[in-house]
């Protein structure tokens, strides 16, 4: 079976384009299969014949189009703000990164329109206090415009949300008018992404499906309503792909060695203290797409068995390993009580999760730098031991392990 998917594993940003990258050196295709530019997948790699440290921040584009022979495929399951494809294009261009001929776009994806990312925007102020904390990139509105039924045919849906959020700024006949200069330039990404890729698949073309956002933003199985609006999981990636099951091979789940959050939401392990700043600044935890400052604490295994009964993931890549170097002690929660007694399951009910009181074990620390370790018999064995307690944990390889943001810096666990 030739397809390989690579998802996030708790809330997002747990470094999936980093694995992406180095995993596409080996693939034909990669596709992405749901959410929009509301993604944010940052790369370190060495560029030219000086290798010049470049980073690349890929949004809507699948991130191994930083590989020259990878050819990028956006799956019917995204929602595509056409101006802002053809920015995040141009910037690559500009970067150096010539992928406009090896690009394709299928035709059932929905579009964002910019009053479905102003609609996004006003929906956040009427929540005010209970806010999502969305990307305000239109995400939400264009999968609900999508869900109802009325999809592309924008001209009438704006009349309608005049009607919901009163008169907003908004010049329908100009946004009009800029799509039929883009469809222009859309026309030659377009193809019908079923045949496209079932054609690459009867080709034994190797596909390589890159996830966005996260099993705990998934609109089903995540703290909703405190989630993105599409599928993140492994169903999202047939669905938003048109493949079935039986063609996926592999599926590696990217867990991040502490947790991280951005919006507003639950969040058992949350350290509002010292711990959860040490995350932030030596973690560099800041939104790829919007600068926001990440919510930080400690690593969640009950998130993680979750995450594991969803979605079946045949193996690990826990990334960020490094930021824990200077800790003395390094906590897990593997519990969550409510009134001493023990929560068998992530509850969905966020009246639930907020009285949960979480168990942690702590395990040392290994106080010692690890990002130039090239071999995984070489970390501290302190440090072997945080990766064997979660591997024993969650019953789940830990097949990839990252000490550093730089290619380079990831460790391959035989
Ligand atoms: P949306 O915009 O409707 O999808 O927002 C709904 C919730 O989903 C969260 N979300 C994200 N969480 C982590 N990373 C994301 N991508 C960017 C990044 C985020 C950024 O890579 O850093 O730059 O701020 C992402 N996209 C959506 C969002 O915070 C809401 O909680
Ligand atoms: P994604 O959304 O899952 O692709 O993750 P993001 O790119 O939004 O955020 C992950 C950040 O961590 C990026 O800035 C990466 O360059 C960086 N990163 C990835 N893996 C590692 C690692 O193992 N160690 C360190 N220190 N940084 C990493
Ligand atoms: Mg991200």
């Amino acid at each position: 079976m030739s397809v390989t998917v690579v998802l996030g594993s708790q809330w997002g940003d747990e470094g999936k384009g980093k694995l992406v990258d180095i995993l596409s050196a080996d693939f034909d295709i990669c596709a992405r299969c749901a959410g929009g530019n509301n993604a944010g997948h940052t790369i370190v790699v060495p560029v030219g014949p000086e290798k010049v440290k470049t980073t690349f921040a890929f949004h809507l584009l699948p991130s191994g189009l930083v590989n020259p022979t990878c050819v990028g495929l956006i799956g019917s399951g995204v929602v595509v703000h056409v101006p802002s494809f053809f920015n995040e294009l141009d910037a690559l261009e500009q970067q150096g990164l010539n992928c406009s001929d090896r690009i394709f776009l299928s035709d059932r994806a929905h579009l964002v329109f910019d009053f479905h990312q102003i609609v996004d925007g006003l929906k956040e102020v009427e929540l005010g206090g209970s806010s999502i904390g969305t990307t305000k990139k239109g995400i939400g509105p264009a999968y609900s415009g999508k869900a109802s039924r009325s999809g592309l045919r924008f001209r009438r849906i704006v009349e309608g949300r005049f009607k919901r959020y009163g008169h907003f700024e908004y010049d329908t006949e100009g946004e009009i008018a800029r799509y039929k200069l883009l469809a222009q330039r859309l026309k030659p990404f377009v193809v019908d992404s079923v045949q496209y890729i079932h054609g690459a698949l009867a080709a034994r073309k190797k596909v390589l499906v890159e996830g966005a956002n996260a099993l705990m933003l998934d609109l089903d199985f995540g703290t909703y309503p405190y989630v993105t609006s599409s599928s993140t999981t492994i169903g999202g990636v047939c669905t938003g792909l048109g493949i079935p099951p039986k063609a996926i091979g592999h599926t590696i789940g990217v867990i991040k060695a502490y947790t991280t959050r951005v919006g507003g939401g639950p969040f058992p392990t949350e350290q509002l203290d010292h711990i959860g700043v040490h995350f932030q600044e030596v973690g560099k935890e800041y939104g790829t797409t919007t600068g926001r400052r990440r919510r930080c604490g400690w690593l969640d295994l009950v998130v993680m068995k979750h995450s594991c009964l969803i979605n079946g993931y045949d193996s690990l890549n826990l990334t960020k390993l490094d930021v824990l170097d200077e800790l003395e002690d390094i906590k897990i929660g593997v519990k969550y009580m409510i009134d001493d007694k023990e929560l068998q399951y992530f509850p969905a009910d966020l009246d639930v999760l907020a009285k949960v009181t979480v168990v942690y074990v702590t395990l040392p620390g290994w106080k010692t730098q690890i990002t130039s370790i090239t071999s995984f018999d070489d970390l501290p064995d302190k440090c072997k031991s945080y990766v064997g307690f979660i591997e024993n944990f969650l019953g789940t390889p830990i097949e990839w392990i990252g000490v550093g943001p730089g290619r380079e810096s990831m460790l391959k666990k035989t």
